[in-house]
C-alpha cells in the first residue's frame, strides 16, 4: 500500500493504548502501517469545535470532530440507533421515524465528507466502519473524491423485504455502490445484499463477485471479524475471577455476556433457562445462569422497555424456582473488566449466546478462546448470530424456542468429556485461524490488492 490508511469510526478512542477487541485491532493495524484514525469525540458537546482536531500523534494520528446536541440526537440516537439499528436487526416495528432525523444523519455525513476531502491525498485508502456512516462514501464521491473507499458493516445486512420500511430506501443502493469494497460479516449477509441489488435495480453479481450498479462497480465481501484468540486465551488462563464464584460442587455455571440490547434475545434466554430449570430431570445438573449485561443507549425508548421486561422475567423465574441456597438467575448490570470476564468464561460449563439477530457476536469467540482445552465448556449458539456460519461445532439453536434451548442446556451440561474436547478443538481452530489479524488482512488485501477477482 503506497498511500496512508485513513480509518473512520463513530467514536474515536481517547486512551493512548486502547482496550477492547475491535479497537485494539484497528490500533494495531494503524500502528503497523501508519495513517490516521478519525471519529467523533462521543457525547454531545455544548460548545462543539469546528472541524477536525488532532487528539494524538505517534505511529499514527488521531483526529476527532465534535457533535452538537442536535446532531447527537438526530444522527446518533435518532437515525443510526432508532431507525437503522432496529431495521437491520429485523425489528422494523421498533423503528422510530421522526422528522429531521434523516436530515441530521445526512448532514453529519456530508459535514464529515467535506472535512475528509481536505485531508485526503490521492493515494490514501479510506476504511469506513459501520452504519453511522452509510452515506459517507456517496457524499465523498459527490465532492469528486476518487480514492479507494472500503466499508465494513458490523451489523447484519437487512432483509430486502424490510428495506421499504426505510423512508430513504431508494438511496440505500447508491450509498453502498459508492464504495470499492463493501465488507459484511457473513456469506448470508452478502447474499442479502446481492438480492437487494437484484430486486431494486435488476443488477446481478458478475463472475468476479462484483456488482455493477448506480454507475459504479463494487465488491460485496464476506469478511467475518475475529478476536485476538491467543491473547484472550492467555488472559483467561491467568485470570482469578472464576475462583471467586461460590457454588455448590454439584452445580454448574452457565454464562451470558452481552450489551443490554433487544437484539441479544435476553428475555428469550431467561425463558429458555427457566424452562430448563422447570423441566430438569434428576440426571440434569442444577445450574445457575450468570448474566452480565451493562445497559447501553438508555436514551432510546426501546431499551428502557426491554430492561423492564428482563427484570420482570428474571424476578418471576427466581421467585418461582429459587431455593434458600440457590438462585437460578444472577443478573449483573455493570461492565466487568476484561480479565475478569475471561476468567468467568473459563469457569462456565456452558456459554449461552442466543441473539435474535447479530452481525457476528464476539462473545461466542471469546468463550471458546477462554476454555481449558483439556476440560472445555460447551458453546450454545443462536442460529441468528453471524458467528454460527463459522462455528458449526457449537450446539446451534433457535433462540425463539425455549424448549430447544432447555434441551441444549441439558445436552451441554451432561456432555461426555470426549465430545466436549472434539467440539472445542474444531471451534478453537476456526477462532484462532480466522482471528482479528486475519480479518484486517483480508479486508485490506481486498481494498488495496488490485485484482478484485482473486478475493471474490
Ligand atoms: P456488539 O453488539 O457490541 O458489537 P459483540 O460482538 O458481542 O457485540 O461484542 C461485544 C464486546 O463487548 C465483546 O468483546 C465483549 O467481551 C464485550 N462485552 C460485552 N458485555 C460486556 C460486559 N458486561 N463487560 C465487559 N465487556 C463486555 C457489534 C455487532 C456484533 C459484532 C461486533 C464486531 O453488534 O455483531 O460482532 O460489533 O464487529
Amino acid at each position: 500500500m503506497t498511500g496512508r490508511l485513513i480509518m473512520v469510526s463513530n467514536r474515536i478512542p481517547t486512551e493512548a493504548e486502547p482496550s477492547g477487541g475491535l479497537v485494539v485491532a484497528l490500533h494495531d493495524c494503524l500502528t503497523a502501517q501508519g495513517g490516521t484514525w478519525i471519529g467523533s469525540s462521543g457525547e454531545a458537546r455544548e460548545n462543539p469545535r469546528d472541524g477536525l482536531y488532532q487528539i494524538a500523534s505517534g505511529d499514527y494520528d488521531r483526529y476527532a470532530f465534535d457533535l452538537s446536541r442536535e446532531e447527537f440526537d438526530s444522527y446518533y440516537l435518532g437515525y443510526a440507533n432508532s431507525v437503522l439499528w432496529p431495521l437491520f436487526h429485523r425489528r422494523a416495528e421498533l423503528m422510530e421515524v421522526q422528522p429531521g432525523h434523516a436530515a441530521g444523519y445526512l448532514a453529519v455525513n456530508a459535514r464529515l465528507a467535506a472535512m475528509l476531502k481536505g485531508f485526503l491525498r490521492p493515494d490514501d485508502v479510506l476504511w469506513i466502519h459501520d452504519y453511522h456512516f452509510l452515506p459517507l462514501a456517496a457524499c465523498l464521491r459527490e465532492l469528486g473524491v476518487q480514492n479507494r473507499i472500503g466499508f465494513f458493516l458490523h451489523i447484519p445486512f437487512p432483509v430486502a423485504s424490510d428495506v421499504p420500511a426505510l423512508p430513504e430506501a431508494d438511496a440505500l443502493t447508491g450509498w453502498i455502490a459508492a464504495h470499492d469494497v463493501f465488507g459484511l460479516q457473513t456469506q448470508a449477509d452478502v447474499n442479502r445484499c446481492v438480492i437487494l441489488f437484484e430486486q431494486r435495480l435488476g443488477a446481478g453479481i458478475s463472475g468476479d463477485g462484483t456488482i455493477a450498479a448506480e454507475g459504479r462497480r463494487f465488491l460485496p465481501l464476506a469478511c467475518p471479524i475475529g478476536i485476538d484468540a491467543k491473547g484472550f486465551r492467555a488472559v483467561a488462563e491467568a485470570s482469578q475471577a472464576g475462583a471467586r464464584i461460590s457454588m455448590a460442587p454439584d452445580q454448574k455455571l452457565v454464562l451470558g455476556v452481552d450489551r443490554l440490547d433487544y437484539s441479544k434475545g435476553l428475555v428469550q434466554r431467561f425463558e429458555g433457562f427457566g424452562t430448563y430449570v422447570k423441566t430438569r430431570r434428576d440426571s440434569d445438573p442444577k445450574a445457575t445462569l450468570l448474566q452480565i449485561a451493562p445497559p447501553s443507549r438508555e436514551d432510546v425508548e426501546a431499551y428502557q422497555d426491554m430492561r423492564e421486561a428482563l427484570d420482570l422475567t428474571a424476578g418471576n423465574i427466581n421467585g418461582e424456582y429459587g431455593e434458600i441456597d440457590w438462585t437460578p438467575i444472577r443478573y449483573i448490570r455493570r461492565p466487568v473488566p476484561r480479565d475478569d470476564l475471561a476468567g468467568l468464561y473459563r469457569r462456565a460449563a456452558a456459554g449461552l449466546v442466543t441473539p435474535l439477530a447479530d452481525g457476528m457476536n464476539l462473545v461466542a469467540k471469546e468463550y471458546v478462546a477462554a476454555q481449558d482445552p483439556d476440560d472445555p465448556g460447551v458453546l450454545i449458539l443462536s442460529h441468528f448470530a453471524g458467528a454460527a456460519e463459522q462455528m458449526g461445532a457449537a450446539l446451534i439453536i433457535n433462540p425463539y424456542d425455549a424448549g430447544e434451548m432447555a434441551q441444549a442446556l441439558s445436552q451441554a451440561l451432561t456432555m461426555p468429556l470426549d465430545e466436549r474436547k472434539a467440539r472445542h478443538a474444531a471451534l478453537w481452530r476456526s477462532v484462532v485461524e480466522q482471528d482479528i489479524g486475519w480479518w484486517t488482512d483480508r479486508f485490506l488485501n481486498a481494498l488495496t490488492g488490485r485484482d478484485m477477482a482473486q478475493v471474490a
